[in-house]
């Protein structure tokens, strides 16, 4: 039989060792990307947790600007991009990235750093994005 004081010895180590290992699991996925979102581009998404109608793969993105959002649908849907986005994530090289209510920098904007996204983007911006640029793009030279 083990003394009760080894017994709960053992219970103390193994819940700090689950407590770790939980860590170790939330840290991961934190920094990953998104599923279906190409490496170098900026992923636009419908609804809130980069997905459309339940899916990550019904996405669009830009590896350099996109004037006017209106030009485009989800990859696999007819569902316009503008003025529809809901959730974003940067998962550029280096550059930040910038989205606009209006097309063509027009509206108001926010910034969205590198390898980070928004799960849903604030009320201001929900469902009113209409363009978005990367940062070396943002300039009057156009690189669509
Ligand atoms: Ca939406
Ligand atoms: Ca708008």
């Amino acid at each position: 039989m083990i003394p009760r004081f080894l017994r709960r010895a053992t219970v103390l180590v193994t819940t700090v060792a689950s407590l770790l290992a939980a860590n170790l699991l939330l840290a991961a996925p934190a920094n990953a990307a998104p599923a279906n979102c190409p490496s170098g581009t900026t992923c636009l998404w419908e609804d809130p947790n980069y997905l459309t109608n339940g899916s990550s793969a019904r996405l669009q993105w830009y590896r350099y600007s996109i004037a006017n959002f209106r030009n485009y649908t989800y990859q696999g849907t007819s569902i316009n991009l503008a003025n529809t986005v809901t959730s974003v994530y940067n998962n550029g090289n280096t550059d930040a990235s910038f989205l606009f209510t209006g097309p063509n920098k027009g509206g108001d904007g926010f910034i969205l750093y590198v390898g980070t996204g928004k799960t849903q983007v604030g009320s201001l911006f929900n469902d009113n994005l209409e363009s978005g640029y990367f940062q070396s793009c943002l300039p009057p030279s156009v690189c669509e």
